[in-house]
């Protein structure tokens, strides 16, 4: 009976065992894994949108390969968490349609504008490194699609960071000019980063449950604290300050509520790529469905 099932649900993830798509789970825990790593994935698919902006204004052939190798990296990532929520019974148009009519979030960071090309080196120190932070810990999550799709996104998001740093360490040997614009940008984005994170323990409603299950296995202010202290020394390294650490919650709880300074285009883009797209799911569903086999005379 079901106090049976959920019983050996428990024993699995307080073993650190896996839960796999044809186990018995609870349905808030589907559910809650559904939220999130949905979530996951919509944020890598927006994310392409801030850099993608600067593939074609790239300052040099080599800058401009790294960079749509980059934006193409978030792209698999997004398609590998679609496969792992699809596990869990729902399907990627589902989904799709769920983040255009904003029933389903993405990351508050992606709501702010790349406005540097500086700010290119930036995501990759800052939000590949916060998404780094977040993600290795998710490797060990309890439900095995999603803690091995983790595996290969976190090698990949490593190699992001570094490239990243990279570029903020070459424009840091350049001009003053240069300089200053590697600053600017780092002033930018350093809150919008750690509030990555998620709100502070106190307000956050799904931690104690998620990592009863072993979803989540540390707090948003353990991971936000983690992150400061992995980022200070490599402020130091690169010459740059980091502005202070105090956050305004409110303006975090605007930006997920949809009044950031980029929401609406961010979901307009995607909407208008989703609709344009249409023409090929259905030749695609056409062609899935044609009897290929037979013969044609
Ligand atoms: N933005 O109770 P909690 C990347 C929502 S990295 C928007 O603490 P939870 C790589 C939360 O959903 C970014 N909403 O929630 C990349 C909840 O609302 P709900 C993606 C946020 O789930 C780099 C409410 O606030 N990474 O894409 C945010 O226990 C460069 C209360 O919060 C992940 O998604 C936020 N920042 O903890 C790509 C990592 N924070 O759903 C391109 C996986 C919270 O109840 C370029 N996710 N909310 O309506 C997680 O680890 C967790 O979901 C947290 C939030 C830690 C984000």
């Amino acid at each position: 009976d079901e106090a049976q099932l959920e019983a050996g649900f428990q024993a699995t993830i307080d073993r650190k065992d896996r839960i796999e798509p044809r186990d018995w789970m609870p349905d808030a825990y589907r559910r809650t894994l559904v939220r999130q790593v949905a979530q996951h994935a919509h944020s890598e698919i927006i994310g392409m949108q801030p850099e993608g902006s600067w593939i074609g204004r790239a300052p040099s052939l080599r800058r401009k390969a790294i960079l749509l190798a980059k934006v193409q990296d978030e792209a698999g990532h997004g398609l590998y968490l679609y496969s792992a929520t699809e596990t869990l019974g729902v399907s990627r148009d589902e989904l799709t349609e769920m983040l255009i009519s904003g029933r389903q979030k993405y990351s508050s960071i992606f709501n702010y504008p790349a406005l540097s090309y500086a700010d290119v080196g930036t995501i990759g120190w800052l939000v590949d490194g916060a998404a780094i932070c977040n993600q290795v810990p998710l490797c060990r999550t309890s439900f095995g699609p999603y803690g091995r799709a983790m595996i290969r996104i976190c090698k990949e998001e490593s190699f992001h960071q570094r490239q990243g740093y990279e570029l903020l360490m070459t424009m840091m040997r350049g001009t003053d000019e240069q300089r200053a614009m590697v600053q600017e940008s780092v002033n930018r984005f350093w809150k919008p980063a750690l509030m990555m994170f998620g709100p502070p323990d106190a307000e956050s409603a799904n931690t104690e449950q998620s990592m009863a299950w072993g979803i989540k296995t540390h707090t948003n202010d353990e991971l936000r604290a983690r992150f400061i202290e992995m980022t200070a020394p490599q402020a130091e390294a690169l010459g740059v300050t980091l502005p202070d650490n105090e956050l305004d919650w409110d303006e975090f709880w605007t930006v997920v509520k949809g009044g950031g300074p980029c929401n609406e285009q961010r979901i307009a883009h995607r909407k208008q790529a989703w609709d344009d797209g249409a023409w090929v799911r259905e030749a695609a569903a056409a062609f899935a469905g044609l009897d290929t086999s037979s013969p044609r005379g």
